[in-house]
């Protein structure tokens, strides 16, 4: 991951008065007391587990067909997720940025009500 650094405030540097260089580095002020401080990190992006829910209704096949589709999973690892939600109530389809984890769920939600499956999907800070 890359992050947009920082000497986006005109800050002044030794090197920039025709000064020595007395060693410093861009992040140690000089004798001028002229701010240099580069600003601190940006944060990451943080990201979201998409969550499958196990219901008594929804056809495996439906799920497998979901997990393929929306997580571009292959038909062996579409089976393995499907079938540990299956058994153990809940399971996680992918991690992504919230905006994406979120279109995820709408995108599923949206499916299995078209095809009047009670398939629920959901959302959690990783
Ligand atoms: N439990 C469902 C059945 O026996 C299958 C199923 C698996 C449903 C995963 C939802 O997220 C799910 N038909």
């Amino acid at each position: 991951m890359h992050s947009k650094l920082a000497m986006t405030d005109l800050t002044i540097r030794a090197s920039d008065e025709g000064d020595d260089d007395s060693g410093g580095g861009k992040d140690s002020g000089d004798q001028l007391g002229v701010a240099t401080k580069t600003r601190a990190k940006p944060k990451k992006p943080s990201q979201f587990k998409v969550l499958m829910l196990n219901d008594d209704y929804t056809p495996m096949e439906f799920v497998v067909i979901v997990l393929k589709r929306f997580f571009q999973m292959d038909m062996e690892q579409a089976t393995r997720v499907m079938l540990h939600v299956h058994q153990r109530g809940v399971g996680v389809c992918g991690i992504f940025p919230y905006e994406i984890a979120e279109t995820k769920v709408n995108q599923v939600m949206d499916f299995a009500k078209q095809n009047q499956h009670p398939l629920q999907c959901t959302l959690e800070k990783a």
